[in-house]
């Protein structure tokens, strides 16, 4: 039979009654030709469906205990070479510093990426999870993208299953969702060719779902990629959420390419960002969270973005480097007021989560005491796994 061409009314239809959109219909839904206003409109009514009127933050740090790193992406501005006056690697005392400051400044998270070391072994970076563990248990270690557990296979000679459970067995509570770039290997070979390629990302995902972690997963747009391959990947993240159930949140990153190989390339408009969030909603309807990182698409995207389908805008954040050595703009960090402050402009009702999206509770006369009540309900969870580590 031939398929119908794509057009709003037949995708509305759909939307209306929760049928899953084609790999044809979300490249009509990216084209410039397709209002934008009526994308968000429809990305909107699934993201009310899901989530309400409630938008979601967190208080979190970021740790990027080293910025040296094996491989040269070209759309990396973070990396550096080991003599470069730029390169670094934490000791495990400045590590246990940024725990301190985190639990002093009440985060729930703290979100752990870095560079691939090549003179770092396999224990260096299983022990920075244990140290922190052991020291601030009530911090949420969300650490090592599906790329660093790749690496972590070549250093250790160990399978992709025992290395998650190493660094369960060390505190490790979930995976952000960095390292997955464009999945499509045309793209993937000229922006990153040495890195784990898509089935690889997908598996260390897949099995990490299976121990029971929850993990985040990303699509960095704006650079070399067309439509197609932003289809292509998005889709490969779906069948992989219809397989597992464990990706949470989907974080969609803009390009930015100050200081980087890709430098002559315009970072994406406002208006591609929008897009972006909201045929991300669309296309991923069994993943109950989509992020407007405000770090990466600015304050103000990130505030429309909470109407064009994203429910989540990360959190406070300190001491983040991947963006701003890239040339994001942006505040290092934002604080409670001002975090709820942007949500609450935007007409939506702000929500302290924890990182598996449990409601956070905090105590009135001291901002940094918390507890943890009940999971947020998004989608129904078939999952079976326990949040409660
Ligand atoms: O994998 C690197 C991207 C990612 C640039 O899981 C760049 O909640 C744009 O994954 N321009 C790391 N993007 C960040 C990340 C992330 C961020 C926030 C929340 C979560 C989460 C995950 O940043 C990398 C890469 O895709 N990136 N350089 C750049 N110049």
């Amino acid at each position: 039979m031939p398929t119908q061409t794509p057009t709003l009314k037949t995708i509305r239809a759909k939307v209306e009654s929760g049928q899953r959109l084609s790999f044809d219909e979300g490249l009509f839904l990216y084209q410039d030709e397709t209002p934008l206003h009526e994308v968000g409109e429809l990305a909107n009514l699934v993201r009310e469906r899901i989530n309400g009127n409630q938008a979601f933050y967190n208080i979190n740090t970021h740790l990027n205990p080293t910025n040296i790193c094996v491989y040269r992406c070209n759309f990396c501005a973070f990396r550096s070479d080991l003599r470069d006056p730029k390169g670094y690697a934490m000791s495990d005392q400045q590590v246990l510093q940024r725990g301190k400051e985190a639990v002093e400044n009440g985060c729930t998270e703290m979100h752990i990426v870095g560079g691939l070391h090549h003179l770092k072994p396999y224990e260096w970076y299983v022990d920075l999870v244990r140290i922190l563990h052991e020291a601030y248990p009530e911090l949420h270690l969300k650490a090592w993208t599906g790329v660093e557990i790749n690496w972590f296979e070549f250093l250790a000679k160990k399978s992709v299953h025992d290395i998650l459970q190493d660094l369960l067995d060390a505190g490790l509570g979930s995976m952000p969702g960095g390292g997955a770039e464009i999945f499509h290997p045309e793209v993937r070979d000229k922006i990153c060719e040495h890195k784990s390629d898509a089935s690889k990302w997908l598996d260390i995902h897949r099995q990490a779902h299976q121990l029971g972690l929850r993990t985040n997963c990303t699509m960095l747009y704006g650079h070399l990629e067309n439509t197609f391959h932003r289809v292509d990947h998005l889709i490969r993240l779906r069948e992989l959420q219809d397989e597992t159930g464990g990706f949470q949140t989907f974080v969609p990153l803009a390009f930015h390419p100050e200081n980087t190989g890709l430098s002559h390339i315009k970072k994406p408009n406002a208006s591609a960002d929008l897009r972006t969030v909201a045929v991300s909603r669309l296309m991923l309807d069994n993943i109950p969270h989509i992020k407007a990182y405000w770090i990466m698409l600015g304050m103000g995207t990130a505030q429309a973005a909470l109407a064009y389908g994203a429910d989540d805008l990360d959190g406070t954040v300190r001491h983040e480097l991947i963006y701003h050595d890239a040339g994001a703009t942006t505040p290092e960090m934002l604080n409670i007021e001002q975090i709820r402050g942007l949500i609450l402009e935007a007409g939506r009702e702000p929500v302290e989560r924890d990182t598996v999206y449990r409601r956070i509770h905090r105590d009135a006369q001291d901002f940094r005491r918390w507890s943890t009540g009940e999971k947020i309900a998004a989608v129904a969870d078939e999952t079976g796994i326990d949040d409660s580590r």
